[in-house]
């Protein structure tokens, strides 16, 4: 067997004969976007946005130096460091057919949890332009209910204690905002990339909320100078599995310790509000719009919400992945109606978008059968994405008298998951949730009080004082009880 060549700059001349490479000098990058959360999904959307305008020429400036707050970055930190920041970005195409190339805009990649220093001057250095953010929905630290920052953090205790040991996200951001502004430099923009509806005002609010309790005037310096762009962000990005690490050394021979797989679609729609300049990003298909609210609801009360729907409900089941529920006609018409009967009804008005086709094409998109997305990353978290992408909307057809049945058997089969982790066979289920111990709590309580799991505040606001909701989610999760098999629920 020839042996395989390692993915890192010394070898891309020799990897070039096999997989497209980058085809810019990656040594004139400069890192004007310093990014928090190098995950799958950085990799297959900006940083490969970022690399196609790199290929374009005349995006020196914006090379991006990959940042990780918590310990468990250490792995891609160590991976990315050893492969000069290079991977490889897999597409699956519905048909079977795959494009790998290699991607090149990440040349650097700093760790915060030991040396905050380190991150803090990488986010103060003149070359800095953006802090974009993938920190998922739970790194914003705010109370799903109320919308509030929450203060009780410990880490956000700490670092209101000792501003030069930042923890999370707020703490490292004051502190480099601050480092500028003492150096004369201009302010960075604050870019999120999750799925949290209005993003950018979500960011701005903790922000300034964290920053007026530690320094009032650097409150008041971020909301006059700092830019905090909106964007709908969209493109699935499953786990990498060791078979996508396989398939690369056996059909490229390259040996690439952590590529990232994706869909063929990508989205980006985003508000063109930056404090420091931009990218031309516009160049290679991002649309800059005036106000990208419509979107970003539109996208996390269908394609996200869908994706919970299916994999919570598929969990159960036992199905172990997206496109295994889509192909169970009985799930692709659950899915459906909650999208047609639940979701739409309370979406808002969009000019130009055709409501069926998006639906259509969500459709196709879960069903490619060569992205394999695990029901297990699609539930992960639920506790902080269901109140956004679902609970929102069962909100919403109260107040308009609208259906929220097959939302509500959604939360009641979320319950009995957060319950009794096992699927209707009796095979464990993955439950990976920061708040696992307290929905299980809450769950197990089911049976001598059916409404103990929707009294979560935090997760379900005021829900327990509606009745039509209280009454049907009542009755659902009895019968979950009763009889696991999810299938005749959904009927
Ligand atoms: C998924 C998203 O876990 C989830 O919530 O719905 O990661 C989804 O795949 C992406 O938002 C697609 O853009």
């Amino acid at each position: 067997m020839k042996k395989e060549i390692m993915l890192n700059t010394k070898n891309l001349a020799e990897i070039s004969n096999q997989l497209p490479t980058p085809t810019f000098d990656r040594a004139l990058l400069k890192p004007g976007i310093v990014h928090v959360g190098v995950g799958g999904f950085h990799r297959a959307h900006q940083a490969y946005y970022t690399h196609l305008l790199q290929e374009k020429g005349d995006a020196a400036e914006w090379g991006i130096c990959g940042i990780g707050l918590r310990k468990g970055d250490q792995k891609i930190h160590d991976v990315l460091q050893k492969q000069d920041g290079l991977y490889t970005l897999i597409v699956n195409h519905p048909d079977g057919k795959i494009d790998s190339q290699v991607i090149g805009s990440i040349i650097d990649f700093k760790l915060g949890h030991e040396t905050p220093d380190v991150v803090i001057d990488q986010m103060a250095h003149p070359d800095t332009k953006i802090v974009s953010l993938t920190i998922t929905e739970g790194g914003y630290n705010f109370n799903s209910s109320t919308g509030d920052f929450d203060f009780d953090n410990t880490d956000v205790q700490h670092e209101l204690q000792h501003p030069n040991d930042p923890k999370t996200i707020y703490g490292f951001l004051t502190a480099a905002i601050k480092k500028r502004r003492n150096l004369g430099l201009p302010a960075f923009t604050v870019m999120s990339c999750d799925n949290i509806q209005h993003n950018g005002d979500v960011t701005r609010e903790m922000l300034l909320a964290f920053a007026n309790r530690q320094d009032k005037e650097l409150a008041e310096y971020i909301e006059k100078e700092v830019g905090f762009p909106n964007s709908m962000v969209d493109r699935i990005t499953p786990v990498t599995t060791q078979a996508d690490i396989d398939y690369l050394e056996s059909t490229y021979n390259v040996k690439d310790e952590w590529p990232v797989t994706c869909e063929p679609f990508i989205q980006w729609v985003i508000e063109d509000n930056f404090s420091n300049g931009r990218p031309e990003f516009e160049k290679v298909g991002v649309q800059f719009v005036p106000d990208v609210k419509p979107y970003e609801k539109m996208k996390l009360r269908l394609l996200n919400a869908g994706h919970s729907v299916l994999g919570i409900l598929g969990a159960i089941h036992g199905h172990p992945t997206i496109n295994a529920c889509m192909e169970d006609d009985l799930f692709v018409t659950y899915l459906r109606a909650f999208m047609d009967e639940e979701a739409t009804p309370v979406l808002d008005k969009l000019e130009g978008i055709d409501l069926t086709a998006y639906k259509d094409s969500l459709q196709e998109r879960f069903a490619n059968p060569n992205i394999k997305d695990s029901v297990s990353r699609i539930c992960s978290e639920s506790s902080a994405k269901l109140p956004k992408f679902l609970i929102a909307t069962i909100q919403d057809n109260l107040a308009k008298g609208g259906s929220i049945t097959y939302a509500t058997l959604v939360i009641a089969a979320w319950c009995y998951y957060s319950d009794k982790g096992i699927d209707k066979n009796g095979n464990p289920i993955e439950i990976i949730d920061a708040t696992q111990e307290q929905l299980h709590a809450a769950a197990s309580k089911t049976n001598t009080d059916p409404l103990a799991f929707i009294r979560q505040e935090s997760i379900f606001g005021n829900l327990i004082n509606e009745e039509k909701f209280t009454s049907l989610y009542s009755e659902l999760v009895q019968q979950i009880y009763t009889d696991s098999d999810i299938k005749k629920h959904m009927t």
